[in-house]
């Protein structure tokens, strides 16, 4: 039996001889590579957190203390030693464990995450309810260098520095957030790393630490103040201390001597307290140390040489055919700048930076500066792609608002992941951006049907002269030829795709972006058994094909809306609105809607061709809905 095998809590963890801790570590790093390698998943920063993540089970008394782990993905060694061994191997699948932490699951997920940069605020929140509570326990955030890039991060350490409250933030430094970290802060992490000076005073301050509990806290203040002026000699600055913090590090993350030492001796310091924990990302699986970004998340790859499994792809994916769409648009115009927010690889943009390196920017997972920063390049004569997942683009909405649709400025926002994106589940679903977007004022908001409109869709929004945000799903697209050049789209109009206008139909779809090809096989069904169906592509959420609408309502009483996302504030709800309007000025008659969408809960993970039948958007169900929708509605002389 492995030392893993008779862990189901930190409890039976502690009782672990320190000195077989390390016999546990790789046991962990067995068991992660074994499931990822399977089944895919986040590799490289759960084996960079194995060490760190048993020396905290360890000393602290969790969950009484807690654990804030950010954004999340970083977390299967917390899952493996927190009672999740036994389902450990149903991660990220259907009806399985998360893959992120979640606060229903487990009593030691202290806070839900999958977006960076959430964990200082949240700890804080933790840390003044527990002192306005009167209660006694630890609250202990953990960090990474990616994700102290987000502006709420530095939001929070700045609250916190001023605070003075007791609690304790960890950076796990990898110097990679998915692709290798940018900007000023992460060039100064580095500075501290490799001063050679410096890592020489750290040891000795080591020494002096492990005898701290001794000396009492005058003795600790003199030794801090001591190291604090030696540090600022020789280190290039002191940026956490200057912000209230006290500085701890660097540390080795991949020794869990240094990491008990240093936990148990900081465990009862007071006030702010910053860690700063070195470790390597995909540390012990030299593929994954070697290629970081690939290995971040990956699917099921061979153990032994790390080459992944997955048959490959027949049919391009969205994301490449926006990346060599936009190359080609920059191509023609100079004007043209991509922007994005810590996602080159996840967006596609990496390979427009390597042909246009000087007009790629990547900001760091900052998607409220990276809108407002487009929003000055428009003003000043650019033309910026802002390229961010749909949910990742929820952080930046009043930037949208105010920075750049209140100004009409021309930024073109491009929403991969729109949608449900499957096993990374409701943090990462792309569900709610009609809702975000469609109300904004000057912006028009497209959804491609296929991978080719998307090409057209880039061109005409380049054109406009104000904002337009483009939203497509995940992964491969249809398969159809990209034409070249593409055409561009007459702005709010739609097409009509099947159906004949001469005569009467049983029922009309009214589909949007990844839904038109399902909302046509359901059309092709019911044809099959006899009705009489059209279909319209939309291709805009705003503005709505108005005159299309009214056209096609003019030959059927039944019109079903079809989205891949929420249906309240979604597509259906403005279709909605525009035949009541048309209604009530006496333009038709009374319609009979459906709208077939994503219903008003969070939609768990899994395979996304799982959860879409789960939510009723395969053919089939489609199908159904309407078919019984139209029966329903249907005078019975009529049917
Ligand atoms: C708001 C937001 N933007 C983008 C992402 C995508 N993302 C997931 S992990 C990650 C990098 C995080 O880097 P770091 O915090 O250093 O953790 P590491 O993976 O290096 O351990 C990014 C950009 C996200 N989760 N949240």
């Amino acid at each position: 039996m492995g030392l893993l095998d008779q862990i189901n809590n930190p409890n039976d963890l502690k009782k672990i001889p320190k000195k077989d801790l390390p016999r546990l570590a790789a046991e962990i790093r067995e068991t992660i590579l074994k499931l990822v390698s399977e089944k895919g998943g986040h590799l490289g920063a759960s084996l960079g957190t194995v060490e760190l993540t048993i020396a905290l089970h360890y000393i602290f008394d969790t969950p009484n203390d807690r654990l804030v782990w950010d954004t999340g993905h970083q977390a299967y060694p917390h899952k493996l030693l927190t009672g999740r061994r036994e389902q450990f191997f149903t991660i990220r699948q259907y009806n399985g464990i998360s893959g992120f932490l979640c606060r229903t699951e487990s009593p030691y997920d202290t806070f839900g995450a999958g977006h960076a940069g959430t964990s200082i605020s949240a700890a804080l929140g933790m840390v003044t309810a527990r002192d306005q509570l009167q209660q006694k326990h630890r609250v202990v955030a953990i960090i990474g260098d990616g994700a102290m890039t987000a502006g709420m991060a530095n939001e929070a350490l700045n609250h916190a520095g001023g605070l003075k409250r007791d609690m304790i933030v960890i950076l796990n430094d990898n110097e990679m957030s998915i692709s290798k970290n940018v900007g000023a802060f992460s060039s100064y992490l580095a500075r501290i790393i490799t001063n050679p000076l410096y890592t020489k005073v750290r040891n000795e301050t080591d020494i002096l630490l492990k005898q701290i509990p001794k000396i009492g806290d005058p003795l600790l203040k003199a030794v801090k103040q001591a190291d604090r002026s030696v540090k600022g000699l020789l280190s290039p600055g002191t940026l956490f201390e200057e912000l209230g913090f006290r500085y701890i590090g660097p540390i080795d993350g991949h020794r869990l001597d240094i990491l008990l030492t240093t936990l148990t001796n900081v465990k009862h310091l007071s006030g702010p307290l910053l860690i700063h924990v070195i470790t390597k990302k995909g540390k012990g699986y030299p593929p994954a140390e070697q290629d970081q970004p690939a290995f971040h998340g990956t699917g099921a790859f061979d153990l032994a040489t790390g080459v992944a499994k997955k048959k490959s792809a027949t049919k391009p994916t969205y994301t490449g055919v926006f990346a060599d769409a936009l190359i080609e648009r920059a191509g023609l115009d100079p004007r043209i700048v991509a922007i994005t927010a810590a996602m080159p690889d996840g967006t596609g943009l990496s390979k427009f930076a390597k042909v246009f390196p000087s007009r790629f920017y990547d900001v760091g997972i900052a998607e409220q500066h990276a809108v407002t920063m487009a929003a000055g390049m428009a003003t000043a004569g650019l033309r910026p792609v802002v390229a961010i997942y749909s949910t990742f683009l929820q952080r930046a909405f009043d930037q949208i608002v105010h920075d750049v649709a209140l100004q009409n400025l021309p930024v073109v926002f491009c929403l991969d992941r729109a949608g449900l994106v499957g096993e990374d589940g409701p943090t990462h679903h792309g569900t709610l951006d009609i809702a975000y977007l469609k109300g904004i004022p000057n912006l028009t908001l497209m959804a491609p049907k296929d991978e080719n409109e998307l090409t057209q869709m880039l061109a005409t929004a380049l054109t406009l002269d104000g904002p337009c945000a483009i939203r497509y799903p995940r992964g491969e697209g249809v398969g159809v030829p990209i034409e070249k050049p593409p055409a561009l789209l007459p702005v709010g109009e739609g097409e009509l795709l099947c159906g004949d206008l001469s005569e009467r139909w049983d029922l009309v779809f009214f589909a949007i972006g990844r839904m038109v090809y399902p909302a046509c096989e359901a059309a092709s069904i019911l044809t099959q058994e006899g009705m009489k169906v059209g279909v319209v592509n939309a291709r805009f959420a705003k503005p709505i094909d108005r005159k299309l609408l009214m056209t096609t309502l003019r030959n059927t009483d039944h019109l079903v809306t079809v989205e891949d996302h929420v249906l309240s504030g979604g597509f259906g709800e403005s279709v909605l609105s525009c035949v009541e309007e048309e209604r009530r000025k006496g333009e038709i008659d009374t319609v009979n809607l459906l709208a077939i969408g994503l219903p008003d809960h969070f939609i768990h993970h899994g395979a996304p061709s799982l959860l879409y039948k789960e939510c009723g958007l395969d053919p089939q169900s489609i199908a159904n809905r309407s078919a019984a929708f139209c029966k329903m509605r249907t005078p019975v002389g009529r049917r």
